[in-house]
């Protein structure tokens, strides 16, 4: 099988693009590039599993999927708009021929970051599961301009640019109009480290009684993508990556939800809160009570 991998190289014949980019021109390369990688990702869980390795724990995997995937979104960015530099969940930050250079500019001031997981849920990835994907965002001097996050098994796609909305499949999405927290249906994940997974269950048993339910999806950028669409009504998560949650915290909050960490923090690694505004309060509420952003988890 003849993976796409390889036309990230054939497209280093086309010009490059340069000058200052819209915020829609980047989501025009972002999905351009992910497409094909969610593809590569599809055809390799096709063909079987293969060079299955462990990071920060022995339950923490990373596959040749996701180092492939990476690979691929890397070589393609480079050859759309070299000089943009990468974050990568496998390979770290760097611009397509080396390590990052500190305070690059690549178009007239205008600095682009990608921010990339190659596969988010990559657990589900392993087992077969039908909720792992391809997360892209472009950032501008510092702020998030344009996602996209692509569902690998079911080739469902998320995406937004900042100020024009976000978009399922190119329907416009709104959010969830549920208003009652005690009958908000919520997503959450779990990290990797024994010590914080049990913090993260004690915050879990006291937040269950409060609302209708939970659900556990494994990919926080499909989740925050979910929340926008208002298939869950809010989501919470702590402990995620930069790369977990930069493409899909901007499709939520293009969809009109409050996407934040807590008590007036932005979201990151202490924790990821994406909520309609009516939920949003008691659901943060709840959280501070419950010290969901502290514990051992932190
Ligand atoms: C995963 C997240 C998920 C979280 C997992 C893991 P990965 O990312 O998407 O929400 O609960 O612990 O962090 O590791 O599959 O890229």
């Amino acid at each position: 099988m003849k993976y796409p991998e390889s036309a990230a190289k054939d497209k280093a014949q086309s010009p490059p693009r340069t000058g200052p980019a819209s915020p829609e021109e980047l989501l025009a390369v972002a999905v351009a590039v992910v497409r094909p990688a969610a593809d590569l990702a599809r055809q390799m869980r096709t063909d079987g599993v293969f060079g299955v390795s462990t990071k920060s724990t022995d339950t923490d995997v990373v596959t040749a999927a996701d180092r492939a995937v990476e690979r691929y979104v890397a070589g393609a960015l480079s050859a759309a708009r070299p000089g943009d530099t990468i974050l990568g969940e496998e390979f770290g930050a760097a611009t397509a021929d080396g390590p990052e250079p500190a305070g690059r500019a690549s178009d007239g001031g205008q600095r682009v970051r990608w921010i990339l997981d190659p596969i988010d849920g990559t657990v589900n990835y392993l087992y077969d599961l039908p909720v792992c994907a391809v997360s892209l965002a472009a950032e501008v001097n510092g702020t998030v301009v344009a996602g996209v996050v692509r569902n690998i098994p079911t080739g469902g796609e998320w995406t937004a640019t900042r100020g024009g909305g976000s978009y399922a499949d190119g329907r416009r999405m709104t959010g969830s109009e549920q208003t009652v927290f005690g009958q908000a249906l919520l997503a959450t994940g779990f990290g990797y480290a024994r010590e914080r997974r049990a913090d993260q269950a004690r915050v879990l048993a006291g937040l269950l009684p409060q609302v209708r339910d939970i659900r556990r999806f494994g990919a926080a950028a499909v989740d925050l993508c979910l929340v926008a669409e208002g298939k869950i009504d809010a989501y919470y998560e702590q402990g995620l990556n930069l790369w977990d949650h930069a493409a899909g915290g901007l499709i939520a909050a293009e969809a009109g939800l409050l996407v934040t960490g807590l008590e007036g923090k932005p979201a990151g690694p202490d924790l990821v809160l994406a909520a309609p505004p009516v939920l949003y309060p008691p659901l943060h509420e709840a959280l501070v009570a419950l010290d969901a952003a502290g514990g051992a988890g932190r």
